[in-house]
């Protein structure tokens, strides 16, 4: 029987992997010049015995990364195939979603993400959406109240006109309007539609109220009529759209897809575990109300580009051959936001393109907490077994009144319904880490199960990527701190996995584990070569001496190779170059604050937290976002750490260079000279930070205070007796 789904294997590997063992013979040797070269007590020992320890560090590392480039797939659905093999005869998916509160993530934002789900090209009658609504907020509710109505008209336009994307808020922006008279005037009538929906959702979200009308005219409403707050209130289920039941039609008369909205229980004396909290409430709520057997999970402002999404994602359930092995089809995260040339950094090609194909290869890619579908059975726990038959009919047929329902439902999102249970532990989503999701797809693999990485040339998910320094720190600082966490914990990867996934899948789920603690020796390679070439310590072969070579080796294939996979995973040259100089800020801030977090919480100290990154920005921002000027302007600490590095560096440099040049010795430039290559390439890279620091006037500069602190740590390094 045909297959519903092709892999193929990345060309070039033969290549790639005598380019790695020439690396690794180069790393070999540098760390045995190193080991075997160590200055005599005195001057540049510690400093040298220094880079021999972070030298192994990056040795180590590098060769971890290895493992995910060593043979990537591809994966390639067959939607033709499964249409022709099962028609319409296809399992029932629950959709969910997830919003934290209607400031950080405006709900006519999360409306457009809704519509477009509801608009899968899917038979409706199998497809349900939920929505948890984290913040309680009756604004929310509103405004999927609006979308349940709007819904009626879209959808069969949608159909109608085979419209992609299906977002009307992506739609009407990208589109251009249609020549048919016929189609401009419903095209024309659907976006003043639309435009007027947004506009009072907006309204309400600004006055904080709903209009008197809707309040009394619709039982929905009376839930908050109790004064809960959005940390106080008692659980809330209301099906705005049930798809069982046959009035429930559009304009066309087709039936709707199920919509309902959650907000589970919440007292300030339970603790709601965030995301996974809501996400577990969700998976229980949904099986008293549709029960299907695929769920699939999208953050609230990642929109679906590709209505075809949820037929590629069962061509590789469905398959004969292999379907039955599979956990979860994780789809990559792709932004709409990116500048050209993607000024922080955020494209995440690499990771998309590369890493997590790498990773399919040993077992599947890590569940990345959206754009994934997964079997409800695996994500309750159980564990994989060649006999399992999945009953892909499954589903909730009985006819129990809609009320009935809401109240059994109820009883399944309150605060105390997990205690005493399995519940973010061995089933559903686990608790007590930033990054859950991470943590539940290794649980998976571990117990016996595969995943898959579909990657279509045509994303299928699009969101919102961070569009200021603060907010990438913020992203990287909670995805580097949560896979550290799970390094640190019982759950890392190279125990926990132990016997039961292979070691490049171990070594796979590493390279994010160990992301944090890379800021420790990529600070001290940032400062002390640049401090040895100010106080003239040579820590570095000579000019003349062979062991030159391995030096020079790494670092030019390393990164001629990292300039390859960028370009080759769509990025520009300057979209490239800007990756280095975010690689680096990343490091020393984020990732360093990662390890100190990881360390707080060894020691007791701090409890973690959670910072949901805001979604929304003003409008200087946004335009220096689209002239790709850096953004700063308030006085973080983290920023105190980026001035003062690129500072440093420029004092190192010219001073350095000015000692050698009066000095008129040959000799001290032939032993300094990588480390004035290294030390320049710092300062260039850092032209933007020295431009932001002394040259731009407008309101995303670096702060005075900020350069200030930073003269004063400078000054202050400068007198450490290090050397
Ligand atoms: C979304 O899909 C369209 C085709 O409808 C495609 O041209 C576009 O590149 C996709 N968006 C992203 C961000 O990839
Ligand atoms: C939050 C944000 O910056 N949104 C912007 C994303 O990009 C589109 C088009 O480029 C803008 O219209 C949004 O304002």
């Amino acid at each position: 029987m045909e297959r519903l789904f092709a892999t193929e294997k990345a060309g070039g590997r033969a290549l790639y992997k005598l380019h790695a063992v020439t690396v690794f013979a180069g790393i070999c040797l540098v760390l045995y010049y190193r080991a075997t070269h160590v200055p005599a007590a005195g001057a540049g020992r510690a400093a040298w015995l220094g880079m021999l320890a972070v030298e192994l560090w990056f040795g180590f590392y590098w060769v971890i990364t290895q493992a995910v480039r060593w043979c990537p797939l591809r994966r390639r659905a067959f939607k033709d195939r499964l249409a022709a093999r099962y028609g319409d005869r296809l399992p029932c998916v629950d959709i969910l979603v997830c919003t934290a509160d209607p400031q950080s993530e405006p709900p006519s934002l999360v409306m457009a993400t809704v519509l477009s789900l509801m608009a899968y090209n899917y038979p409706p009658e199998k497809l349900n959406v939920y929505l948890s609504d984290d913040g309680g907020s009756i604004l929310t509710f509103y405004a999927l109240w609006e979308t349940s109505a709007f819904a009626k008209r879209w959808l069969p336009f949608c159909r109608r006109y085979n419209i992609e994307p299906r977002s009307p808020a992506a739609y009407f922006a990208e589109s251009d309007e249609p020549d048919d008279p016929r189609a401009l005037e419903e095209w024309s009538f659907v976006k003043d539609l639309y435009d007027e929906m947004t506009e009072r959702i907006d309204s309400a979200v600004k006055s904080g109220k709903v209009p008197e009308e809707m309040k009394v005219n619709h039982k929905g409403f009376s839930e908050w009529n109790t004064g809960g707050t959005s940390k106080d209130h008692q659980p809330i289920v209301q099906i705005l759209i049930d798809g069982k039941d046959r009035g429930a039609v559009d304009n066309d008369g087709n039936v709707l897809p199920t919509l309902v909205y959650m907000a589970r229980e919440k007292r300030p004396q339970y603790h709601h575990n965030f995301k996974a909290g809501a996400m577990n409430a969700l998976i229980r709520v949904s099986s008293v109300i549709s029960k299907s057997p695929i769920i699939m999970n999208v953050d609230c402002d990642m929109y679906s580009n590709n209505s075809d999404s949820i037929r590629e994602a069962l061509c590789f359930f469905l398959d004969e051959e292999m379907g039955h092995k599979i956990a979860f089809v994780q789809y990559p995260q792709n932004y709409n936001n990116m500048t050209k040339n993607n000024i922080y950094g955020n494209s995440l090609n690499a990771i998309n393109q590369v890493e997590l194909a790498g990773m399919d290869t040993w077992g599947g890619p890590l569940y990345i907490g959206t754009g994934c579908f997964h079997r409800r059975e695996t994500l309750c726990g159980r564990s994989f077994n060649k006999d399992y038959k999945e009953d892909w009919d499954q589903g909730i047929k009985t006819q129990q009144r809609i009320d009935q329902t809401e109240e059994k439902a109820k009883s399944l999102a309150t605060c105390t319904y997990e205690h005493n249970t399995q519940w973010g532990n061995e089933i559903g989503l686990k608790y007590g880490c930033p990054v859950e999701d991470v943590i539940t797809g290794l649980a998976i693999h571990c117990r016996g199960w595969e995943s898959v990485y579909n990657n279509p040339p045509r994303a299928a998910f699009v969101g919102v990527a961070p569009t200021t320094m603060a907010q990438t720190i913020l992203q990287h600082k909670r995805w580097s701190e949560g896979n550290f966490s799970i390094f640190l914990s019982k759950y890392c990867p190279f125990f926990f996995g132990h016997g039961k996934i292979r070691l490049p899948h171990q070594m796979g789920y590493c390279i994010y584990g160990l992301w944090a603690p890379n800021s420790l020796p990529t600070l001290y390679y940032v400062l002390i070569p640049s401090l040895g070439l100010l106080k003239g310590t040579p820590l570095f072969p000579e000019i003349m001496s062979p062991w030159i070579t391995p030096f020079i080796y790494v670092t030019v294939v390393k990164n001629i190779y990292s300039l390859y996979e960028a370009l080759t995973s769509g990025d520009t040259l300057g979209g490239w170059w800007n990756g280095q100089r975010m690689w680096l800020v990343k490091r020393i801030t984020s990732y360093l604050y990662g390890v100190i977090d990881n360390i707080r919480k060894l020691l007791g100290l701090s409890k973690m937290g959670f910072v949901i990154s805001p979604k929304v920005s003003d409008e200087d921002e946004s335009k220096r976002y689209e002239q790709e000027i850096m953004e700063f302007g308030t006085s973080s600490p983290e920023y105190v750490i980026i001035a003062t590095i690129a500072l440093l560096n420029l004092v190192c440099l010219v001073g350095g260079l000015g000692q050698i040049l009066t000095s008129g010795q040959n000799m001290l430039l032939n032993g300094l000279l990588l480390q004035v290559v290294l030390c320049g390439l710092l300062v260039i890279i850092n032209i933007p930070i020295y431009e932001a620091m002394f040259l731009r006037k407008d309101r995303g500069r670096i702060p005075f205070s900020v350069t200030l602190a930073s003269v004063g740590f400078v000054m202050m390094a400068l007198f450490v007796p290090i050397f």
